[in-house]
C-alpha cells in the first residue's frame, strides 16, 4: 500500500514535533514502522495522506462511537462555533452535558467537566485525598489513567512497598504515595489494606481494563474492591474514560452493578473533541472549589464546541437499539476473527466487552498485565501490518483496544474478515 505522502509528512513532523507526534502511541512504536497521516474521516473509514481509505478500529482511541464526522455531531459543532468558540463564563450546554452524564451514571450526583482524561483522573485523585484526608493511592498494574505524576508508578520491591516512578521527571516522593497491585487479584488488594488500610485515600481502577489490551474484571473482583474500600473508608474511583459508554450505556457500573464513589469519564462524552469529566456524590463534589477547599480549574473546561459535540454524540448513542447494534457487530467480528485464527492454527485469546474488544496473540488466557505481557507482540505486529496493507486499521499496539462504531456495518465486517483470513495465514 502506497504511503509516500505519509512518509514525507513523517520526516517533516520529526523536524518540529517531539518524536514526530503529539501523543507517543501514534508513533507506531508498538508495531514498528512509521505511522500514516490521516487527512479525513467519514463513518467507519479514515483516509490517509496517500488517499487510502482504511476501516478504522481505533476511532481516535475510543471517542468516535458514532464513527467519523457523524452529521448530527458536525451540525452541532458548526452551530456552536457560529455563536463563538469560548466564553470562560457558564453556558447552558455544560448543564446539558452534565445532565446527560448523570442520567446514565446515577452514582454521579454532580460532575466537573475538564479537558482530558488525564486532567479528570488527576483531579479525582486530589479530591479523594482532600475528602479522606489520606495520602496513599492504589493503582492497578497495566491500567493507564493518563500521565499525571502520581500515576506514572510501578511496584516497589515488594507487593506492599510504596511505588517507584516509571518515568524520569517524577520525583520519588510523588511516586511513593502510590501503591500498585495486579488486576483481578483481591488477595493482593487485601494485603495492601492490611498493611496500609487507614492511610489509603482511594483505589483507582479501569473496571474493564483497556490499556493492557481489553481485560474484563473477574467474577466478584469489582464487588470485592467495593467492599474493601467501604470497610476502610477509602474511595473507589472507576476510571471509565475508555470503557464509559462503551461497555454499556451506563458503563461498567451498569454492566457489573458496582457503584463507584468517583467516576472518571472522557473520550465518548466529547465525541472527538477534548472533554474529560469526573463526578460523584454531592457530599464529595461540593469539596471542590469554589464551594470547597480542593482546588481545580481550567480555562477551556466545559468548552461550548466540546460540550456540543458530546451532547450530540450521546443524543445519537442513546437512541433505541443503537448501542446494542454496535455491541452485536463487535461480537460478530470477534466470533469471525476467532474462527479464522483457529482454522489458521494461530493461538489467540480474545476478549470482548460491549463495543470494545481485543485479540491477544497468546496461547494462554489473559487475566492481568503479567499475562498480557506474555503475548506475542511480534506476531501481532505482523498481523497489524498485513491488515493495514489490506485497508484495515487496528490499534498499533497489542496492548490497546479494538473499537467499533455505529458506522461499522456488515460490509466492513466482511472486508475485515477477508483481510484477516489472509493476515492469519501469513503472520
Ligand atoms: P487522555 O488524557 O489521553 O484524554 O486520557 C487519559 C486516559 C485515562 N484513562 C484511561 C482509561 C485511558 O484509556 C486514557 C487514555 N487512553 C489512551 C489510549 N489507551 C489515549 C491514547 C493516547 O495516549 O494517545
Amino acid at each position: 500500500m502506497e504511503r509516500k505522502r505519509s512518509s514525507e509528512l513523517w520526516q517533516a513532523a520529526n523536524r518540529v514535533l517531539a518524536g514526530g507526534v503529539n501523543s507517543p502511541v501514534r508513533a507506531f512504536k508498538g508495531v514498528g514502522g512509521d505511522p500514516f497521516f490521516a487527512v479525513s474521516g467519514k463513518g467507519a473509514y479514515v483516509t490517509d495522506a496517500d488517499g487510502n481509505a482504511l476501516i478504522d478500529y481505533v476511532l481516535s482511541w475510543g471517542p468516535l462511537i458514532l464513527g467519523h464526522a457523524h452529521p448530527h455531531v458536525v451540525e452541532a459543532v458548526i452551530r456552536a462555533m457560529e455563536k463563538g468558540s469560548s466564553f470562560g463564563i457558564p453556558t447552558e450546554n455544560e448543564i446539558r452535558l452534565a445532565e446527560k452524564i448523570i442520567a446514565h451514571y446515577p452514582s454521579m450526583e454532580k460532575v466537573r467537566l475538564v479537558n482530558s482524561g488525564t486532567e479528570a483522573t488527576m483531579s479525582a485523585i486530589r479530591l479523594a485525598r482532600g475528602y479522606t484526608g489520606r495520602d496513599l493511592l492504589i493503582k492497578v498494574e497495566g491500567c493507564y489513567h493518563g500521565h499525571a505524576d502520581a500515576l506514572l508508578v510501578k511496584a516497589g520491591s515488594g507487593l506492599t512497598t510504596l511505588g517507584v516512578p516509571t518515568s524520569p521527571g517524577v520525583p520519588a516522593p510523588y511516586a511513593s504515595c502510590t501503591l500498585t497491585m495486579p488486576f483481578n487479584d483481591l488477595a493482593a488488594a487485601r494485603a495492601l489494606f492490611r498493611e496500609h488500610g487507614d492511610r489509603i485515600a482511594a483505589i483507582i481502577v479501569e473496571p474493564v481494563a483497556g490499556n493492557m489490551g481489553v481485560v474484563p474484571p473477574a467474577e466478584g473482583y469489582l464487588q470485592g474492591l467495593r467492599q474493601l474500600t467501604r470497610e476502610s473508608g477509602a474511595l473507589l474511583i472507576f476510571d471509565e474514560v475508555m470503557c464509559g459508554f462503551r461497555v454499556a450505556l451506563g458503563g461498567a457500573q451498569a454492566r457489573y452493578g458496582v457503584t463507584a464513589d468517583l467516576t472518571v469519564l472522557g473520550k465518548v462524552i466529547g465525541g472527538g473533541l477534548p472533554v474529560g469529566a469526573y463526578g460523584g456524590p454531592a457530599a464529595i463534589m461540593d469539596l471542590l472549589s469554589p464551594t470547597g477547599p480542593v482546588y481545580q480549574a481550567g480555562t477551556l473546561s466545559g468548552n461550548p464546541l466540546a460540550t456540543a459535540a458530546g451532547i450530540a454524540t450521546l443524543e445519537a448513542l442513546e437512541q433505541p437499539g443503537v448501542f446494542e447494534s454496535i455491541a452485536k457487530k463487535t461480537g460478530d467480528l470477534c466470533a469471525g476473527l476467532w474462527a479464522l485464527a483457529r482454522s489458521a492454527g494461530v493461538p489467540v485469546f480474545q476478549t470482548h466487552v460491549g463495543t470494545m474488544a481485543c485479540l491477544f496473540f497468546s496461547t494462554n488466557p489473559v487475566r492481568n498485565y503479567a499475562d498480557a505481557l506474555q503475548a506475542d507482540t511480534q506476531r501481532y505486529a505482523r498481523f497489524f501490518w498485513t491488515m493495514l496493507d489490506s485497508g484495515i486499521y487496528l490499534a498499533p499496539s497489542q496492548f490497546e483496544a479494538m473499537f467499533l462504531s455505529a458506522a461499522h456495518g456488515d460490509v466492513e465486517i466482511e472486508k475485515t474478515l477477508d483481510a484477516a483470513r489472509k493476515a492469519f495465514a501469513s503472520c
